[in-house]
């Protein structure tokens, strides 16, 4: 079997003015749908960063992967390695909260969009569901978590008519915003974005909702937006509400000091992002749990491997999200399954993506008791609907954006508004 056909499509879909650390999302949200056929006739999918500098390098290298064998993965790893190597990629400015827009990160991501795409043409062909290639089944469905957001009722200048979701600032409000996710996902677990609005306003947020939802795992993310000892003065108020306190202050010192005073389980998609900080991270016990996220930890057998790393070193194992489509929804639900201590609810923007948006055949995919199912159809069980991947080709070729900013974004509403580290 060879590969004789590789596109790279990129497409851009609605999102919504959610606030974080950097500042505000854009109204479209950048992705990649990759497709790797092969000469006998199967199609395998990917998707990843749809970014101006991780598709110049998905570009760059899907020329080269025609004629390859897609069991060779060690192959598209050196394609990768030399397509990078001559690119010599910058980072994204304003896009700090996307651990995937960082040129360090330019070969795991690029490696492990195609991985993807790689494993499930491997999988049609062999008429196996993809978790099968990462060992089998661990579970037969995957937990994921109620994702929060404060957020503006609708963007600047309403590109488009806004959300259903309405505004959330409020305690009320935030209270709302789950509830209506509760309901229509069956979510056990509740993260709280954070490090966007007055910490004291965001705690009671969190504390509105373990009033709402007694007994719920919650999770509150500043995205390292607070000082050390404005994360030392929360933890005295949060008390014992939280089952992971995630990045709330910077780097792997301010976390290990953080543990050290409060006792509090520490989780991060932030300070530890590849091998050597997870090394690092170790060493001085800077966190408890590690946000796993394929896209740029290099792929679905080097999550395999993270997870893996975790239990030799006795921590916990979640999962990290950015907007997503349904590709990468059931590429995690799949390593998820088949990672046996992968076993905390993990994240996904999955809910905040308009259902007239989804590439793949039948729309939008159910997420029911909070969890994705993982069936027996081979590969990743997904097809393109090829009318919806032009409309969105389209409104990426519209819409005007080519990498993610969410501070220039920010200061569209406040001109005066400027990214601080950490703002509180
Ligand atoms: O989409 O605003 C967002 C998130 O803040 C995202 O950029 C983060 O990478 O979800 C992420 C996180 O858990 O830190
Ligand atoms: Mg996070």
């Amino acid at each position: 079997m060879k590969i004789k056909r590789v596109t790279v499509t990129p497409i851009a879909f609605r999102d919504a003015p959610l606030l974080n650390a950097s500042g505000i999302h854009e109204p479209y949200a950048l992705r990649s749908i990759i497709e790797v056929e092969s000469d006998n006739g199967y199609i395998g999918l990917g998707e990843s960063y749809g970014d101006a500098p991780a598709l110049a390098i998905q570009n760059a290298v899907k020329e080269q992967l025609v004629g390859l064998d897609p069991f060779n993965l060690n192959q598209l790893r050196k394609v990768v390695q030399a397509t990078v190597a001559q690119h010599k990629p910058q980072s994204v400015a304003g896009a700090e909260l996307a651990p995937g827009s960082h040129a360090s990160k330019a070969v795991s991501n690029a490696y492990s969009a195609f991985e993807v795409a790689f494993l499930d043409l491997q999988a049609h062909a062999l008429n196996l569901p993809l978790v099968d290639l990462l060992g089998g089944k661990a579970r037969d469905e995957v937990p994921f978590s109620a994702y929060l957001f404060f957020k503006y009722a609708e963007h600047i200048d309403s590109p488009y008519p806004a959300d259903s979701w309405g505004e959330a600032l409020n305690e009320e409000q935030i209270v709302a915003q789950a509830r209506r996710m509760i309901d229509q996902y069956g979510f056990k677990s509740i993260k709280l974005k954070a490090g966007a609005l007055d910490p004291e306003h965001e705690v009671n947020c969190i504390k509105a909702l373990h009033r709402a939802f007694p007994g719920t795992p919650l999770r509150i993310d500043p995205n390292g937006n607070w000082s050390l000892e404005t994360a030392v003065r929360m933890a005295e108020r949060l008390g014992d509400t939280l089952q992971y306190y995630e990045d709330p202050c910077p780097g792997l010192e301010g976390m290990a000091e953080l543990h050290k005073r409060t006792g509090l389980p520490l989780a991060t998609n932030m300070v530890v992002t590849d091998f050597e900080e997870f090394r690092r991270s170790v060493a001085l016990g800077s966190v408890q749990i590690v946000l796993a996220d394929h896209h740029y930890w290099g792929g679905l057998r080097a999550t395999q491997v993270l997870a893996h790393m975790c239990h030799t070193w006795g921590l916990g194992v979640s999962m990290h999200s950015n907007s997503h489509l349904g590709i990468s929804l059931m590429a995690m639900a799949h390593v998820a399954a088949a990672s046996p201590n992968l076993d905390y609810a993990c994240d996904t923007h999955y809910p905040w993506q308009e259902a007239d948006e989804e590439v793949i055949k039948g729309g939008k995919l159910p997420i029911t008791g909070g969890a994705v199912k993982i069936n027996s159809t081979p590969g990743l069980g997904l097809e393109l609907d090829y009318d919806q991947l032009g409309k969105l080709h389209e409104q990426y070729l519209r819409c005007g954006i080519r990498s993610r900013d969410d501070v220039r974004q920010m200061q569209r509403y406040k001109p005066d508004w400027k990214q601080l580290k950490p703002r509180y």
